[in-house]
């Protein structure tokens, strides 16, 4: 699949320090990649609806850490994915008379102007559900060999299904340690979020569902021994993760709202296809609301970013708004932090027109150090805000020291990803 274009990521000078992040499965700060090379996986977006301000925000939380890992010298492999097919994106094209290809396609490229727009670095493999789908009816068929995997011959309901494959999570003595939930929390989320704990056949109501046998009036591809259909959800990012990164990796991310059941069960099937481990460590961006509800496609109230956009919004000020809140919070969109987030980048950007300026050692010091501390981009504004103040009570006439607001643009452009 065709990314975005790369961003410009200027030269600082001297390095950041090695850049921990909360593993959300132990609760504890750890360095996120101790390699030369770090690696990350983070699920993509399902291309029904338009880039909406939480998928924004979980972007921009991992491309924080792209660029702090970068900064610290190592060598960054980010791999993405998109579920362009998937239930719902199949129920919104036939609710809306779009075909789902059309709808995946037209939806993908907005969201790849709406990453451009606010300058998150691509990831290096970006990978889509459709095109993923040998290697994934291939790791299914070796579940199965394995004994990991077990056919449901018994029709559902309506009669269809012979033949469904689903994973024997049994097989899985590790099973929980992504989302450290009990059984009801399990079985509560599963039924939520687009799992089917009541379907007949089944060994345990949490197995997930593999590979999707066809039906009427949906698209299929031949899974060879499987018969034809498509795969279940969890298994195309571990499928994905898998060949783009190799196993381990370091970094698993999304929302909050996939550490149950998406990246407990993904994990769950990379360990069954090579024997070992999935990401070393889980890492989540909180969920952002609307209303005190969260945003989200299904139920509609979205805060489109193509949206803001189009009203004339910089994209830099979306970019600062999302940033003035932690990336591991929960919180709601309102348009009083746009109204600060512009205001604070005009500050900003008049700061950084003199030719010389306050000493700006200091303040590169604290942006890195906040970021590498759980990239908290508050602390790191706030920082910035401080350097900004100083120079403009001077007015622009501070030469103190030639050549600090440039240091101070590069960094902001480098490690927050702000263009002034
Ligand atoms: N395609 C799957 C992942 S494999 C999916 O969840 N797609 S999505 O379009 O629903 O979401 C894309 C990303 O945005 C996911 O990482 C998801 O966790 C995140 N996300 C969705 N809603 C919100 C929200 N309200 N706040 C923050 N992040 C969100
Ligand atoms: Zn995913």
């Amino acid at each position: 699949m065709l990314t975005w274009p790369r961003p410009q990521i200027p030269q600082l000078p001297g390095r950041g320090d090695p850049v921990r992040v909360r593993d959300t499965s132990t609760g504890e700060l750890v360095v996120a990649a101790t390699g030369d090379a770090a690696t990350l996986y983070v699920c993509g977006i399902t291309p029904y609806d338009a880039t909406h301000l939480g998928h924004a925000a979980t972007y921009i939380a991992f491309d924080l850490l792209v660029r702090s890992w970068r900064d610290a010298g190592q060598r960054v492999r980010y791999a993405s994915n998109v579920t362009d097919v998937d239930d719902p994106l199949l129920e919104r094209a036939l609710a809306t008379g779009v075909g789902w290809r059309d709808l995946a396609i037209e939806q993908t490229a907005l969201f790849a102007e709406d990453m451009t727009a606010l300058g998150v670095v691509p990831p290096d493999v970006y990978t889509g559900a459709v095109e993923s789908i040998p290697a994934v009816a291939h790791a299914v068929r070796d579940l199965l060999a394995a004994g990991a995997a077990y056919r449901v011959e018994a029709p559902d309901a309506a009669g269809h299904g012979r033949g469904d494959i689903y994973a024997d999570l049994s097989v899985d003595p590790d099973l929980g340690r992504v989302a450290g939930l009990d059984r009801d929390e399990m079985l509560a989320l599963f039924a939520e979020r687009g799992g089917d704990p009541a379907r007949a056949g089944k060994l345990d109501p949490l197995d997930p569902l593999l590979w999707r046998r066809e039906r009427p009036g949906e698209p299929a591809w031949d899974g060879g021994e499987l018969g034809s259909g498509r795969p279940g959800w969890h298994i195309e990012c571990a499928v994905i993760a898998r060949d783009g990164l190799g196993l381990p990796f370091d970094v698993q991310g999304g929302g909050a709202d996939l550490r149950f059941p998406h990246h407990e069960l993904s994990t769950s099937h990379a360990r069954l296809l090579d024997a070992g481990q999935g990401a070393r460590i889980h890492v989540h961006a909180g969920l952002v609301g609307l209303h005190g509800e969260k945003m989200s496609k299904s139920r509609g109230n979205l805060v489109l970013v193509s949206r803001l956009r189009a009203l004339g919004e910089n994209p830099m000020a979306i970019r600062l708004a999302i940033l003035s809140h932690h990336y591991a919070s929960d919180w709601d969109w309102t348009g009083a932090d746009l109204d600060l987030a512009r205001a604070r980048l005009e500050r900003w950007q008049r700061a950084v027109s003199g030719n010389g300026g306050p000493d700006a050692t200091a303040t590169l010091a604290a942006v890195r150090a906040a970021l590498s501390a759980d990239l908290d981009a508050p602390a790191a504004l706030a920082a910035v805000d401080v350097w900004a103040d100083d120079a403009l009570r001077a007015d622009g006439t501070d030469s103190t020291v030639i050549g600090a607001p440039g240091v101070v643009s590069r960094a902001v452009n480098a490690l927050l990803g702000v263009r002034l």
